[in-house]
């Protein structure tokens, strides 16, 4: 069961709010999420596979060729689509976006930030999109307040075929450690950062080490341009040194264990149209 939508839609809050655990990083800025990312809900009675993938764009680099074939695998391999729209974003666009999919696999259209909306709009985007081929159901949600997103799982279980368990039932993803260490380390920059440092950052783990009642982690933020770095850094190390705290507390808590988390700041022109830092930073 496979997320789709345009950036900013809510996609990965969507998949946190699903899987009850916060995998998948978020912010209120477009372009957050640049892997797919797979969650796994296990009950006894079922095991559901969710993909987060990044919101879809026409690619302008490299990097967000990438980030597009990740949908595209999510294409490929789904059960079912969810179409998830912004019910105040621009409802020819998304239908573009979702039309463009030619998916085919059933799919729900689901009207996400409900508790933001007016009834009347709601009533125009319900009816836009309820009378379109592609919309199977049609669900409206907030992700956010967790607004009727037991009824679309209900929905969601009822229209995935049975099968047996495709992963193991005590894991939550099949993404490793290291890489959720280092989404919230990007999460951070995300936060702190305008403009355009956010787009030219990525985040490498280069060193996770575990000693007795410590995890030694050692990371790379990687930007475009010396002044970036500078920026990064701040006056005195003030960004860096808060980056470093609240990353450290976010991992902490993921990883259930005390963390000494070291950051290095270093510049690599033009990294997102370079193959091999792209690789090297896994994507
Ligand atoms: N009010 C409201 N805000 C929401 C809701 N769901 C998500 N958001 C906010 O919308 C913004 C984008 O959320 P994300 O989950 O990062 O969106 P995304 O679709 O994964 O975005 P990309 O990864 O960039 O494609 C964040 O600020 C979320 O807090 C909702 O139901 N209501
Ligand atoms: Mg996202």
């Amino acid at each position: 069961m496979n997320i789709f939508g345009k950036p900013n839609a809510g996609k990965s809050t969507l998949l946190n709010a699903l899987i009850g655990e916060k995998l998948a990083i978020v912010s209120p800025k477009v372009q957050t999420t640049r892997h797919r990312i797979k969650g796994f809900l296990n009950t006894d009675e079922y095991q559901v596979i969710f993909s987060d993938t990044p919101g879809i764009i026409e690619p302008k680099y490299k990097l967000h060729e990438k980030m597009m074939q990740s949908v595209k695998s999510g294409l490929e391999d789904a059960d079912l689509a969810l179409l998830l729209v912004d019910v105040n974003d621009n409802l020819e666009e998304a239908d573009a976006v979702f039309s463009g999919l030619k998916l085919k696999v059933p799919s729900f259209v689901v009207v996400n930030k409900i508790d933001k909306v007016s009834a009347k709009r709601l009533e125009e985007v319900t009816s836009f999109f309820g009378s379109k081929k592609y919309c199977k159901k049609l669900v409206a949600i907030s992700a956010l307040k967790g607004l009727h997103t037991d009824v679309l799982l209900q929905h969601i279980i009822e229209a995935l075929p049975e099968g047996e368990p495709f992963y193991d039932s005590d894991d939550l993803t099949d993404m490793p450690t290291r890489f959720f260490v280092g989404e919230m380390i990007r999460e951070r920059v995300f936060e702190y950062f305008e403009d355009e440092i956010p787009y030219h950052t990525a985040v490498m783990v280069t060193e996770f080490k575990e000693k007795t009642g410590l995890i030694k982690i050692t990371a790379e933020i990687i930007v475009h341009r010396e002044t970036q770095k500078a920026i990064i850094i701040g006056e005195k190390g003030k960004m860096i040194k808060q980056i470093g705290t609240n990353a450290r507390q976010e991992i902490e808590k993921f990883l259930g264990s005390k963390v000494f988390l070291e950051l290095f700041v270093k510049v690599r022109p033009k990294w997102r149209d370079n193959d091999l830092h792209l690789k090297e930073y896994g994507y």
